[in-house]
């Protein structure tokens, strides 16, 4: 049984000139909907074909006469559908106009105008996916690299929902036993024993936790990691982009203060995506330009996930260098002595730095090695990462982990306290109440308005 009794319609296909474009309905008129404006040759009716076949024919208005288009029509009865409602998808030639005018029949025939992701929320709220499930739907079609769309695709399967189903079990159970001895506090209950069930709720208080600390690696593989690249004039960092990216994309000269506005390129290592920007080399100047591109070298720094903080090292290490240092001392940051094809024996890196590679951008030594080092800090928070992990990609979905982790090591404080257990119980159902929100078995109309805004019409 559907949610809805009304009937929505779209243009399921990007605008655009393409080779075929598709008009879909959902809802319990679809397929009526669809018959008051599709003939085939002979005198076929949607209505009476069997399920998920395709059928061919035209598209004529049914008040002017007159085909429309030539088209092909597939019927998807419910409930195995997107939406788990009726579905027509109308394939028509790939121009807009031909497209307005069939959406434009199918309105006037009695369907609605879909909202952004109203077909996935459809699919939602008749009960077909979760609410994460639903979210993952968007990040597949906006993944920007294999990886991405990979860690997509396994939260539409419902990877991510089933570990986060199975701890919302875990937590339920707790739950009950700690309401039972509220309720029979007298009876000697074999299953509460106060140091399993505090053991218990910190574990899977730590579970969440460490969930929640894969979404930075999560964020990076799904919307790319903003790397700048900084350090004085003519130092390289230009060379370096192109080495990175192998391909002559922002100007190198021997003069300083060549580059004088931030030039940005996605690069893709081992399938994390990367937004690499090229910066104007800091340092004093009078010029007008310049001082605007180091200004801008200075928030790219500050906005920046990752930065690469480049040392010439052909030259004495000397104060700028270590102001550089000082300026990305609280960022993940990667020093990079480069020109080491011509190394200075006066070039002498201060002790405590970690994370350092030696490179030459215009021979390529050492790039590899950068390139690795970048990956590596980028996912530290990720210990093992294969097709079967489910990262948290999504930042509601992080703040709801964050929030229920607390409730649960509340509810630990308060029992490990002796205060009334009805403090403690009331933190536990706080928790069920943040995991809901994820696989939305707990949410409200402002949040499902919000989550399904951000997508695209006929999604
Ligand atoms: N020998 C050697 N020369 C390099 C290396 N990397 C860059 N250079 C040279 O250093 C000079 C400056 O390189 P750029 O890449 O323009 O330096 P930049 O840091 O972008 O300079 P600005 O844009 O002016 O801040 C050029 O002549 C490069 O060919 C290297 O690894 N070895
Ligand atoms: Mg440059």
């Amino acid at each position: 049984m559907s949610y809805f009794d009304d009937t929505i319609a779209a243009i399921a296909t990007p605008v655009g000139e393409g080779g075929i474009g598709i008009i879909r309905l959902s809802g319990k008129d679809a397929i009526a909907i669809a018959d008051t404006i599709f003939t085939s040759g002979g005198s076929k009716k949607l209505m009476d074909r069997p399920s998920h076949t395709l059928t061919y024919g035209f598209i004529a208005d049914p008040v002017r006469g007159g085909k429309v288009d030539e088209v092909l029509a597939t019927v998807m009865r419910a409930p195995r559908t997107y939406t788990r409602e009726d579905v027509v998808e109308i394939n028509c030639h790939g121009g807009i106009l031909p497209l307005r005018k069939v959406l434009g029949l199918v309105l006037a025939c009695g369907a609605r105008m879909a909202e952004p992701g109203e077909f996935t929320k459809r699919a939602f709220l008749n009960g077909r996916i979760d609410l994460s499930q639903a979210e993952a739907v968007m990040d597949v079609i906006k993944a920007r690299s294999d990886r991405a769309e990979q860690l997509a695709l396994a939260q539409l399967e419902g990877k991510l929902s089933k570990r986060i189903t199975a701890l919302q079990d875990r937590i339920t159970t707790l739950c009950a036993n700690v309401e039972a001895q509220i309720d029979f506090p007298d009876d000697e209950l074999e299953t509460f024993n106060k140091g399993e069930v505090l053991d218990t709720m910190r574990g899977i208080s730590a579970e969440l936790a460490q969930l929640s600390a894969g979404y930075e690696a999560g964020r990076f593989f799904r919307d790319g990691a903003a790397t700048a690249i900084v350090g004085k004039p003519n130092v390289g960092k230009s060379s370096l982009l192109n080495a990175l990216l192998e391909k002559d994309r922002a100007i190198v000269t021997e003069m300083p203060g060549t580059t004088r506005d931030v030039v940005e390129d996605m690069l893709n290592i081992s399938g994390l995506p990367l937004r690499i920007m090229d910066t104007a080399g800091i340092r004093e100047t009078h010029d007008l330009a310049e001082s605007e591109g180091i200004k801008r070298s200075l928030r790219a720094l500050e906005g920046a996930d990752i930065v690469i903080a480049v040392l010439d090292s052909s030259k004495p290490f000397d104060k700028a260098d270590e102001d550089l240092l000082q300026a990305i001392a609280h960022k993940k940051a990667i020093v990079l002595i480069n020109k080491c094809d011509v190394r200075s024996p006066d070039f002498v890196l201060p002790e405590g730095q970690t994370k350092v590679v030696e490179a030459s951008a215009r021979t390529g030594a050492g790039i590899k090695e950068l390139k690795d080092m970048i990956y590596n800090v980028c996912i530290s928070s990720v210990v093992h990462l294969d097709a079967e992990t489910s990262l948290v990609t999504n930042i509601r979905h992080k703040h709801s982990l964050d929030l229920a982790s607390l409730a649960l090591a509340e509810a630990a404080d308060s029992i490990e306290h002796s205060i009334p257990l009805e403090i403690g119980a009331m933190y536990l159902r706080e928790a069920l109440d943040h995991i809901g929100a994820i696989t939305g078995v707990v949410t409200t109309d402002d949040i499902l308005n919000k989550i399904f805004s951000e997508f695209c019409v006929g999604k």
